[in-house]
């Protein structure tokens, strides 16, 4: 497909692409000014914000492509060992911003759209976000390739480019309606696609031992975005695929006359990559989700493979001998890393690839797959799981389900040779599932086929070793570890709060705590000095003055952000995240609120406002209700004159990355509340304590980490701990009734009409008693009280409150995902930086 071109020997134009665009003002405006007229075709009298801004993009994009080309040619001729961050989800958000602090000329470009008379600032708010992700996953996944970018790995990320991105949210009546995301509408000037970068890909058909024909085939065409690296050249590459029909007209149905069968054949191959699935945290099981998953991984490891044979060519050493490709070093030049099991099925297909296509034996291909792969899992909830049942495998990929059964037979027979007449553990290590409706398990093929397994935060990684894959751990020792996650200080600090960033440099005299976080632990020494603690404090408020700007004009809710405590519950909606926990607390507090208010007794109280965001997935019902609750509680609340305004809720529709990025470096305090065990880490939970946000949580996911790092006395933790969940659960199903009297209380206020529509509401209630409460709300009403009058107690003192959030700042530099990618390269991949020369550091 990829014929070999010719390739032109141009020394002029070697010489000419080996200048650099100047990064003055006058050379900026220059180019926007092209850009306006050549790219755009904007007549003199056309200068909007939009066409300012996509001028604008279209020139950064020109300088990230000169150090983009740097980058690839360099890799290819160092030959060193490359990472594939295979991932179903890519969660970027907008790309402007970032790129210019990365390349380091914010200012520059500031100064020149001033003199063209736009305001940079504004220009941000034109871009629609790139949403490729459902949450933390995917998110993670953007944040690993800024790290890899500015650590100067050599690395690839590769995904899907979905037409929809995550679906837009708005609230109608309290309820949430998706509305599809058209990301594209206005085009995107940061995607370069490949039209000749292209790779066939098969569904269906039959298979005849080694030999797969017929079905349909589809091509998945490159668009490469790329990704610059903070204060370095090193700008790295997401590949996305977008499926395409094959050129080829289906002959055979235009030859039995069926025109508009053959045009639906080829709409059929575009909708592979047209929509991401929005389920966050579970599995629907869906066809087309099998092949969009297929369809990724088969393309990634066809071009990886490319690559390798091309730079194996290139890099050998005598030209007198014939080349001889050997496969035995593939895994010295490839380390691919699974993002949790959405990509597994490239286990399948490297083994098909080198045994169907490369001609290679069963034993050399097992030897290169077990070296290439390494899994991440990133959730231990059973209905996040994937599974696929057998028919349904074995009709879209016939010779992949072949496969495994291979690979399964002779994984069965080394687990009978440690544990003979063992069939309790046979079972339990198969990849495929016999219990009830056969299926083939994605986690257990991705454990087979790596040759590490990692959890993401330590709590996590113990749960997998000792419950989760407790057998597959004492089968495969060692091959289980731990990568705590991390977040990009780049995009996460001094893009989303550059204040705060400033007053750091400032008082540290430099700010390369940027590349190097754990530099915030010298902020220690200043969290108790009073001059120190007003800066702090006023950037704080300055953040909180912008987030009430956009709750007066996106809730139309009122408050008063040098008084009220922000208290912020943003993250997808799902029951083991608890914001039901959250919603009950605060109809306590109001009614609290209200009684005292006949009591006059209102003074001291602080005040605050409780803000929700978050997206449910389509299908959820229970998250859905959620949402109606928190807005019907809002109304409530909020048209109260009794409480004096003392307490407001709010619910921001659409929470997405350029929402987070405004909200977290307003938050006072951020709620992380998830049942014990249940929540693999989080990241937001970083994002907030790193803005000097202060943290109320369980003891689950990285909450515990970070507790270790800033101090318990610095957080507020409540609740069961995740090894008394499940006696919790057991004595919770003996009981009678709701017990606290506090949460019975609540109940009943809900149950009474006052927030509207008892009857859809009834079900929320109902889920509260005996023997239901599987995430355990009512274990932890109680404590959940306490820790939120603790907060209210230290926000009253200002010394006091100062002095935490410094100290939750300082103590976050384990998180960067710096870090992650570090402990990645080092235990995991084998890899080490590799930074550009000197004299292309400009
Ligand atoms: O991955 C994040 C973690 O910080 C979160 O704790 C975890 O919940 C999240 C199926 C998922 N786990 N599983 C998913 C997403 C989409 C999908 O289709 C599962 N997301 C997480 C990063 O490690």
């Amino acid at each position: 497909l990829l014929q070999q071109q010719q390739v032109t020997k141009s020394t002029k134009l070697w010489e000419l692409m080996s200048t650099y665009l100047e990064n003055d003002v006058p050379a900026i405006e220059q180019q926007i000014s092209d850009h306006m007229e050549y790219t755009l075709a904007r007549d003199r009298g056309q200068f909007d914000q939009l066409g300012a801004y996509q001028a604008t993009a279209h020139s950064v994009r020109d300088r990230l492509l000169e150090y983009w080309n740097d980058t690839n040619f360099r890799f290819g001729e160092l030959n060193a060992k490359q990472v594939y961050y295979l991932s179903i989800e890519f969660l970027l958000g907008r790309t402007l911003q970032n790129a210019l602090l990365n390349l380091n000329i914010e200012g520059n470009y500031a100064q020149a759209l001033k003199e063209l008379g736009f305001n940079l600032e504004e220009l941000y708010e034109q871009e629609l976000d790139a949403g490729l992700g459902n949450g933390g996953l995917g998110r993670l996944a953007a944040c690993f390739l800024d790290s890899l970018a500015s650590q100067n790995y050599i690395a690839w990320g590769y995904g899907i480019r979905y037409t929809y991105g995550m679906f837009r949210q708005e609230i109608f009546q309290g309820w949430q309606a998706e509305i599809p995301d058209l990301w594209l509408k206005f085009g995107n000037p940061w995607e370069i696609t490949r039209f000749d970068v292209k790779y066939p890909v098969r569904f269906y058909g039959h298979c005849n031992g080694t030999h797969w024909d017929g079905g349909e085939v589809v091509f998945a065409v490159a668009n490469d975005n790329p990704i610059p690296g903070f204060r370095t050249t090193n700008t790295i590459n997401l590949r996305l695929w977008a499926s395409e029909p094959m050129t080829e007209f289906d002959l055979a149905s235009f030859n039995d006359g069926n025109y508009y069968k053959a045009i639906e054949r080829r709409q059929q191959a575009e909708t592979i990559s047209s929509v991401l699935y929005p389920n966050d945290n579970s599995n629907e099981g869906k066809e087309l989700r099998l092949k969009q998953q297929y369809f990724f991984c088969s393309a990634t490891l066809q071009d990886v493979i490319r690559r390798f044979k091309k730079r194996s060519r290139a890099s050998q050493k005598s030209a007198s001998t014939p080349f001889q490709l050997d496969w035995t070093t593939f895994s010295d030049k490839v380390a691919v890393q699974l993002n949790d099991t959405h990509p597994t099925i490239s286990c399948a297909e490297l083994f098909r690839l080198l045994m169907d296509e490369e001609k290679l034996g069963w034993e050399e291909a097992a030897v290169i797959v077990g070296k290439t792969f390494a899994y991440t899992n990133h959730t231990v909830l059973p209905e996040a799981l994937e599974k696929w049942s057998l028919p349904l495998f074995s009709r879209v990929l016939p010779r992949h389900l072949d496969i495994i059964f291979e690979i399964n037979r002779r994984h069965m027979e080394q687990v009978s040779k440690r544990y003979p007449n063992n069939d309790r553990i046979l079972r339990e290590l198969s990849i495929i599932d016999e219990n009830g409706a056969k299926a083939v398990r994605m986690a257990h093929l991705a454990i087979v086929c790596s040759h590490h397994v990692n959890g993401v935060a330590a709590i996590h990684s113990e749960i997998i070793k000792n419950e989760l894959f407790k057998d597959f751990n004492d089968f495969y020792p060692g091959k289980f570890t731990n990568v705590t996650n991390g977040i990009t200080p780049r995009r996460w600090f001094l893009n989303c709060n550059k204040p705060l960033v400033k007053l750091i440099a400032n008082k540290l005299g430099d700010d390369s705590f940027l590349l190097n976080l754990d530099k915030l632990s010298l902020l220690r020494k200043y969290a108790a000095d009073s001059a120190f603690q007003n800066e702090w404090m006023n950037v704080k408020l300055a953040a909180k003055k912008r987030l009430a700007q956009y709750l007066r004009e996106y809730c139309n809710v009122d408050v008063d952000p040098s008084k009220a405590l922000f208290d912020v519950h943003v993250k997808r909606i799902h029951e083991y995240k608890r914001q039901y926990l959250n919603i009950l607390r605060v109809i306590y507090l109001y009614n609290d609120l209200r009684r005292r208010a006949v009591k006059n007794d209102l003074s001291n109280e602080v005040p605050k406002v409780v803000i929700f965001a978050g997206k449910a997935a389509p299908g959820y019902f229970r998250a859905k209700l959620v949402i109606k609750l928190i807005n019907s509680v809002a109304e409530r609340v909020n048209n109260d004159r009794s409480i004096k305004g003392l307490l407001k809720v709010a619910f921001m529709p659409n929470y997405n990355v350029s929402l987070a990025e405004v909200i977290i470096p307003a938050s006072d305090v951020s709620q992380h509340i998830s049942t014990a065990g249940t929540e693999a880490s989080g990241t937001s939970n970083m994002k907030f304590a790193l803005n000097g946000g202060l943290i109320i949580g369980t003891l689950d996911g990285a909450n515990i980490e970070i507790r270790d790092e800033i101090g318990h006395e610095n957080m507020f933790i409540f609740g069961l701990t995740a090894d008394k969940v499940e006696d919790a659960r057991r004595e919770y199903r003996l009981k009678e009734k709701i017990e606290d009297s506090r949460l019975q209380e609540t109940v009943n206020l809900i149950r009474s009409g006052e927030f509207g529509d008892a009857a859809y509401f009834g079900e929320l209630c109902d889920a509260l008693f005996p023997p239901k409460d599987f995430y355990l709300l009512g274990a932890d009403f109680a404590s959940y009280l306490d820790a939120s009058k603790e907060v209210d107690r230290a926000y009253s003192n200002r010394s006091e409150w100062a002095k935490v959030s410094i100290m939750s700042t300082a103590g976050m530099g384990k998180f960067t995902s710096d870090r992650s990618i570090k402990d990645y390269a080092e235990q995991i991949w084998g890899v080490k930086p590799s930074p550009p020369p000197k004299e292309s550091v400009r």
